[in-house]
């Protein structure tokens, strides 16, 4: 399994860890999320790190879900309880994830002086973006309701509400005919952003 990694990342030591409570061995080439690096974008989309690559050839973003796969391919000793003590293991580690989003957010924010770092931000995330949904567009997304289209949903309804005048469908036939045979449901038609 190949590793996108920096050695500075929090996110990646998470994983890093987890792997080796596993005994799992990685390959891990370092990488500079900051510089979008062709490598890293073909499998992550969203230029960060970590992401890992599976024997079976599965992009996988976002350390929660990095370490869940690792831990559900692990031994015995699970590091995702079962049962009653679930849900206070999963409310622990998004507090923590919760921290260092906004402290990794505030370290890169102090790098740059405040309209350059400002710019930057905005131009990067808008740019990852469109990159993520011309894979989705690519790849094609199912039809049935389960966490991955219901939030995509969501996420295609933001980028409407706060950036319509960036239409994301020119271009995005698949993801237009997902979206609209999704807002038929009401869990969809009657949860559209206000405000
Ligand atoms: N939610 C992600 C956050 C990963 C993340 O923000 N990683 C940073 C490095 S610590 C990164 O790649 N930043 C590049 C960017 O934000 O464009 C995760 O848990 O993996």
């Amino acid at each position: 399994m190949k590793l996108h990694y920096s050695a500075a990342s929090p996110f990646v030591r998470k994983v890093v860890a987890t792997a080796m409570h596993h005994g799992i061995a990685l390959e891990r080439v370092a990488t500079n999320p900051h510089a979008s690096p062709a490598d890293l974008l073909a499998d992550n989309p969203l230029s960060k790190v970590p992401a890992l690559v599976t024997d079976q050839g599965l992009t996988l973003p976002d350390s929660p879900l990095i370490c869940e796969y690792l831990d559900s391919i692990g031994g015995a000793t699970k590091l995702y309880p079962t049962g009653e003590a679930r849900w206070p293991a999963l409310r622990l580690a998004a507090l923590a994830d919760g921290i260092l989003t906004a402290a990794v957010l505030r370290r890169g924010q102090s790098l740059m002086p405040a309209e350059e770092a400002r710019a930057a931000t905005i131009a990067r995330q808008k740019v990852a973006v469109f990159r993520t949904l011309d894979l989705l567009e690519a790849e094609g997304v199912p039809a049935t309701l389960h966490i991955g289209t219901l939030t995509l949903v969501c996420a295609l309804g933001y980028l409407d509400f706060r950036f319509g005048e960036e239409d994301w469908r020119p271009g995005r036939p698949r993801l237009l005919a997902f979206y609209d045979a999704q807002m038929a449901n009401p869990i969809f038609a009657q949860t559209v952003p206000a405000g």
